[in-house]
């Protein structure tokens, strides 16, 4: 498999810990998001949309780390990524969600510029306000449903590492990156630092990346 993305690109690293979870060998091909090259013509032609990552396997391309995740956990059956059960299922996905469509897309790059250059916004609004106000409304609804539910354990599901877990990892590093305080969620850490213990997530982070 083949896989676009960039170090610093969460989407891009929840699919490099998705790919390692499950023993899959991969090639990872470097797109350097900020000197623009999801913009030319080669890579748009790969994904109009112009954005990591793109997953190529075999004749298949990929799209949205999401449905490349679950398409994974779907050809690798072993070790899952989601529970069995319906309800369990649902569960790991709403809480993936709150950052993979209520954090993440506020704060990704082509946001961030648009709120820059077109909008006008100054760069601590961008890089401060905006940023973190969108990670601790997040973080602070993950951290009451793990403080509320039993099945919380080692990871944000039992004792395994799932969706939710390889959605977590990047964002806790976007949110040190752009120096979120991080001491309000004791419970989001805890599984942050489990998931860092482990070899599949440990090797997917940023500074272990080629580029
Ligand atoms: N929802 C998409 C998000 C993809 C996305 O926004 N990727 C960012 C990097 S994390 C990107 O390629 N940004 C390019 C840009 O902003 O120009 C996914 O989960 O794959």
């Amino acid at each position: 498999m083949k896989l676009y993305g960039f170090s610093r690109s969460s989407a891009a690293f929840r699919v490099r810990i998705g790919l390692n979870l499950k023993g899959l060998q991969w090639e990872g091909i470097n797109i350097n998001l900020p000197e623009g090259d999801q913009f030319g013509d080669q890579y748009r032609g790969i994904n109009p949309q112009g954005r990591v990552p793109t997953l190529i396997d075999g004749d298949t391309v990929l799209y949205q780390s999401m449905a490349i995740l679950e398409y994974l956990d779907e050809i690798q059956p072993q070790p899952p990524i989601l529970p069995s059960d319906p309800a369990a299922r649902a569960r790991v996905r709403g809480l993936a969600n709150v950052i993979a469509c209520d954090i993440h897309p506020l704060n990704n790059l082509a946001v961030l510029k648009f709120l820059s250059n077109q909008i006008g916004a100054k760069k601590d609004d961008v890089n401060v306000t905006w940023y973190q106000h969108w990670v601790y409304e997040g973080f602070a609804a993950i951290e009451a449903h793990l403080k509320e539910d039993s099945v919380a354990g080692m990871f944000s599901h039992g004792d395994v590492p799932g969706l939710m877990d390889i959605c977590i990892v990047p964002q806790v590093f976007n949110a040190q990156r752009y120096q979120c305080d991080l001491e309000p969620y004791p419970l989001l850490m805890s599984i942050f630092e489990n998931c860092m213990l482990l070899d599949a997530f440990d090797n997917a982070q940023p500074s272990k990346q080629t580029d």
